[in-house]
């Protein structure tokens, strides 16, 4: 029985996890456009912030198109697959949960951000 779980949610996981990829290449909203001078001030400013995240994680595929939408190029570092950045997120955040975003502040150190939405909250108020 639990074998048969197994192949289920791994079947399960091999049709939606390919249809969210789709659907967020289908639906990619349109990048803000700022001036050069102005992007690279803003990429300077994300350089200190990472996104730990599964690939097809629909709360990580909300805070992706956010991302792009601001014209973010924010590091994507995948919790699920790569076990180093899966440490350091239990580790920083105190959880394997995702998405997560890190924030490296010199002045106030290091902050871990859960909940997509309170992430979106977070890139909307300081980038748009
Ligand atoms: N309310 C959260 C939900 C996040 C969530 O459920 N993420 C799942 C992946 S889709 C997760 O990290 N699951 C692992 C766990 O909860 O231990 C958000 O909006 O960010």
């Amino acid at each position: 029985m639990r074998l048969f779980f197994k192949v289920f949610f791994m079947l399960v996981r091999g049709v939606v996890g390919p249809l969210i990829l789709l659907w967020e290449a289908l639906s990619a909203p349109k990048k803000m456009q700022r001036s050069q001078e102005a992007q690279r001030k803003v990429d300077l400013e994300t350089s200190t912030l990472a996104m730990y995240q599964f690939q097809t994680c629909p709360f990580c595929m909300k805070v992706r198109r956010e991302m792009r939408a601001l014209a973010l190029n924010i590091e994507l570092r995948d919790a699920q697959r790569d076990p180093t950045h899966r440490a350091a997120l239990l580790q920083g955040g105190g959880a394997v949960k995702v998405p997560c975003l890190k924030i490296v502040d010199e002045k106030s150190g290091t902050q871990w951000l859960y909940e997509s939405a309170d992430i979106i909250r977070y890139l909307k108020t300081r980038f748009s």
